[in-house]
């Protein structure tokens, strides 16, 4: 039998405890996903830092499990530190991202190619919809720090966002926080769109 515990998340710093499992991303476990490939180059040859942590809570049986994702601050060529990005294996299977402290930017792609953003900031509390594909991005000098929720049999698909990266990039802009600007990957297809 499966038993309810309390279990304490720092909000500041992303531990959460007890914990189940974590995993670590530095940059050099992140190829292919910034779009300045010499400016990738450039900064592992600097020292590859570390892009974000997640930290898990999860009990085998349970139908949710729970962490942490732990975003470090910086950029390559421009664009913000962000996750790799997924679509949910089992495309029924939506999930919550509530952020506890920094600022950044929940970026979703629909299976049909329509973008949304939802800002990411303390007390907002995201639903990411069945079947779109989702990455968080630090738009912000501190950390990033947000509890997700899901089905432990969701499961992740990174092999369309690996492949082509998303149809918005994520970049700084001078006085503004950030830009959410076209992606030169899709360019082609954005223009095919317009001409039809
Ligand atoms: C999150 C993400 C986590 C890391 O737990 O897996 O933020 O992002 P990537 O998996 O895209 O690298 C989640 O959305 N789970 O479903
Ligand atoms: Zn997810």
């Amino acid at each position: 039998m499966l038993l309810p515990e309390g279990v304490h998340i720092d909000g500041v710093s992303g531990a959460v405890t007890p914990e189940t499992g974590r995993y670590r991303k530095p940059l050099s476990e992140l190829a292919g996903i910034f779009h300045d490939k010499a400016a990738y180059q450039a900064a592992l040859q600097a020292g590859d830092p570390l892009v974000y942590e997640v930290v898990e809570y999860r009990k085998d049986g349970g139908d949710l499990f729970f962490g942490t994702t732990i975003m470090h601050p910086g950029a390559i060529g421009g664009e913000y530190f962000m996750t790799r990005g997924h679509f949910h294996a089992d495309r029924t299977m939506g999930e919550v991202y509530y952020t506890q402290s920094g600022q950044g930017v929940l970026l979703l792609e629909s299976r049909d190619g329509r973008s949304e953003v939802v800002e990411m900031k303390p007390g907002i509390c995201a639903f990411i919809p069945p079947d779109w594909a989702h990455r968080s991005i630090n738009t912000g000098r501190d950390k990033l720090v947000f509890v997700w929720i899901c089905n432990p049999r969701a499961g992740h698909d990174y092999g369309a966002i690996l492949s082509k990266g998303m149809r918005k990039l994520v970049v700084a802009d001078g006085a503004k926080p950030y830009a959410v600007v076209d992606s030169p990957a899709f360019a082609g297809e954005t223009a095919e769109r317009a001409r039809s």
